[in-house]
């Protein structure tokens, strides 16, 4: 199959070929495409090395899918071309992703939903993902009310020039260019993405209207909190669950070591819980210190980490572009 990757030279882009090698899916052909300026540049698969070419070459090309991560303003514009040209478009932008149009998918939980109509299909938000992961199984038993959530979230979320920025702080180059409004090393920024009229960040929206429509529940209230570390493994979230329905603890911890894509991490004297030093590089999504919120019935605490780049947005694309092939929608 010829798979496009729009955005080859980027963090996210160059965890797209990696996943892609990684989980052996199908390549007969890669389309790597960036911006202008990164045209006739190599990047490297399968030990191979592929030039770098422009957008109206790609869509030439005619590879069956495309998988997007060059930010939301050329998803905006480029995904419509691809997609005119009949190439299924996996896009790991916010471009489409609240689209009714659109599915929004983690493969999890709602990649059922896919026809062959999708052309532009939506990769959600990483902490975002990772959450839900975690979430819908709990829901389908005991049906979720409300969530709390606060994040922890990797300066890698940002892209390139972030984590340049965390370790020039670290070296004590002070030449490096900024791309937080503060210092991110020995620090904490109560502030991912631009902030909105009601005080909230568009980050923390993403996990609110994210989480219903993966979910297909408009009901489940969620509030967030989302905080940039300086840390590069992943992301992690404290999230507090209210249940409509009692719980026995026992098989909540079953029911998560049997959720596709989870693994439990939660042996506290051992001190194992999960950890971004240890998601870091891996496909699936952790959970541990899981524990009853004593202050109110119902109600749970969790710990859960992923790779954002993985779980949070190269493997899920790629999950995405299995199902379509396994299920010849494309
Ligand atoms: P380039 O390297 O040429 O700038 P990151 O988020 O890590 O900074 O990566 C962003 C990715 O999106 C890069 O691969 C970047 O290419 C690519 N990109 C940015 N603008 C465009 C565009 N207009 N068309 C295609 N790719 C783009
Ligand atoms: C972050 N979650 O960690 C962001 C990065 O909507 O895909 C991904 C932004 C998005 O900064």
């Amino acid at each position: 199959m010829k798979v496009a990757v729009v955005g080859a030279t980027g963090l996210v882009g160059g965890e797209m070929l990696k996943v892609l090698e990684e989980r052996n899916f199908p390549v007969t052909e890669l389309i790597p495409v960036a911006s202008e300026r990164s045209v006739g540049k190599k990047v490297t698969f399968k030990g191979k090395e592929y030039t770098v070419v422009s957008f109206e070459d790609a869509i030439a090309a005619k590879p069956a899918i495309a998988i997007f991560s060059a930010g939301g303003s050329t998803s905006l514009s480029l995904a419509p071309r691809f997609a005119e040209a009949g190439i299924t478009v996996i896009d790991n932008s916010s471009a489409w992703r609240m689209d009714p149009t659109k599915k929004l998918v983690v493969p999890e939980i709602n990649a059922h939903t896919l026809t062959t109509e999708d052309k532009i299909i939506a990769n959600p938000n990483c902490s975002t993902i990772q959450m839900v992961v975690v979430l819908n199984p709990l829901h389908q038993q005991y049906k979720i009310r409300r969530v709390v959530v606060s994040t922890y979230q990797s300066v890698t979320g940002t892209g390139k020039a972030a984590v340049d920025q965390l370790f020039a702080e670290r070296a004590g180059d002070t030449s490096v260019q900024k791309v937080y409004p503060h210092p991110i090393d020995l620090n904490v920024l109560p502030h991912i993405d631009v902030f909105l009229d009601n005080g909230y960040t568009k980050e923390e929206m993403k996990m609110v209207n994210e989480t219903k429509k993966i979910m297909g529940d408009d009901a489940i209230a969620v509030t967030a909190t989302t905080v940039r570390i300086p840390t590069v493994g992943g992301h992690s979230e404290a999230v507090n669950i209210e249940f409509e329905n009692e719980f026995d603890l026992a098989e909540v911890r079953a029911i998560l070591e049997k959720a596709p894509g989870v693994v439990v991490q939660d042996d506290p004297k051992n001190f194992v819980y999960p950890m971004p030093v240890t998601a870091h590089g891996k496909d699936e999504t952790f959970v541990g210190r899981i524990r009853r919120d004593e202050t109110q019935p119902n109600t749970l605490n969790l710990w859960i980490v992923a790779d954002n780049l993985r779980k949070g947005a190269a493997t899920n694309a790629v999950q995405i572009a299995e199902y379509l092939k396994d299920n010849e929608l494309v």
